[in-house]
């Protein structure tokens, strides 16, 4: 193999299949997971550009979580999950994520493949027909990487608790990671699967509200508020913390690695992370209005330059 500055392990992945009984599955794990603090930062950024790439070329799906939520992403696949890039649905033995606000589907795609679970080249196929790659994640396309169908709002807390009990019971010490949306949470499922976790003293997830202050029509506080959202997490028995800077890679890394410490003490663990919709590309922070809305051609040519890399691998 061979290795250059600008995320050479990663593009090496990007010629693989993903491959169900690749024997060097676990050797390129570990070159990922050696990947410098600089080489996940540009990353970031290319992740950034795919996802524009990715809305722009069907004029339709939602730039603004994707880009809060990058540095999350990056860190949970760059650093701190312990995965298998032999694919299975069952993932004995390995860390599971569940995305549960689907919508913000174009990070997680760009993340995958970034990572080598299918070729990134396959993000040019993102929301068109009989792709792999729908508006909103969905199992039954077999894409390696993705375990439930989400984009229906307020649903993925409940099945990753499933998931986590299932892993105790057969032993498996690995954790369950889950991200949620504020505005999602306005959904009382959750709060029914919240109530459930500590009553069953789930202890083996880690859940992370992505907490932007928006949703598709405003700011959360404006559209249904979620008041002290730290108080009411915690009088639902959860451990809870709270990172401020949550588009700041290494300080998402080591709150996720903390949140590691607080798991096996019988309590789930949750974190509140303060993003911003839309960070990366000025005219789409500030309000909510880059929910779900695509950039035109001069949008993305400035959203480009704002995002530069001196060697982008676009796909
Ligand atoms: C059950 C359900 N109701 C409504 C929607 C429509 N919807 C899609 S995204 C969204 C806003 C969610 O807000 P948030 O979770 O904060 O996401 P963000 O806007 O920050 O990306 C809504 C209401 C949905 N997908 N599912
Ligand atoms: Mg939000």
């Amino acid at each position: 193999m061979t290795y250059n500055k600008s995320g050479s392990a990663i593009r090496i992945l990007h010629f693989r299949k993903p491959a169900k009984n690749c024997k060097f599955a676990g050797q390129i794990n570990l070159i990922i997971m050696s990947k410098s603090i600089e080489e996940l930062k540009s990353l970031t950024t290319q992740i950034r550009r795919d996802i524009l790439r990715m809305v722009h070329a069907v004029n339709s799906g939602h730039p603004g979580g994707s880009l809060g939520c990058t540095e999350y992403f990056t860190a949970l696949y760059g650093k701190v999950m312990n995965y298998n890039l032999s694919f299975t649905m069952e993932g004995k033995n390995e860390d599971h994520f569940y995305l549960s606000n689907g919508h913000i589907s174009p990070v997680f795609y760009s993340t995958l493949a970034r990572f080598g679970f299918f070729p990134v080249d396959e993000l040019k196929t993102f929301r068109k027909l009989d792709s792999r790659l729908q508006g909103h994640p969905t199992t039954h396309e077999g894409l390696p990487g993705i375990r439930i169908a989400s984009g229906s709002l307020g649903q993925g807390l409940s099945v990753a608790l499933g998931v986590a009990e299932g892993k105790k019971l057969d032993g498996d010490n690995s954790l369950v990671y889950t991200l949620h949306g504020d505005g999602e949470l306005q959904e009382g499922q959750v709060w029914e699967a919240l109530m459930y976790a500590a009553a069953k003293k789930v202890d083996n997830i880690i859940s992370t509200i992505d907490y932007n202050g928006r949703q598709i029509d405003g700011d959360t506080d404006d559209v249904l508020s979620l008041g002290n959202l730290h108080a009411k997490l915690e009088a639902f028995g959860w451990i809870v913390l709270e990172e401020k800077n949550g588009n700041d890679l290494e300080a998402v890394i080591a709150m996720l690695e903390k949140a590691k410490t607080e798991t096996g003490k019988g309590k789930p663990v949750v974190i509140i992370l303060h993003t911003e919709m839309g960070f990366g590309v000025d005219y789409m922070m500030g309000s909510h209005s880059w929910h779900g809305k695509a950039p035109n051609d001069e949008q993305l040519d400035t959203a480009f330059k704002q995002l530069y890399l001196e060697a982008p691998a676009d796909y």
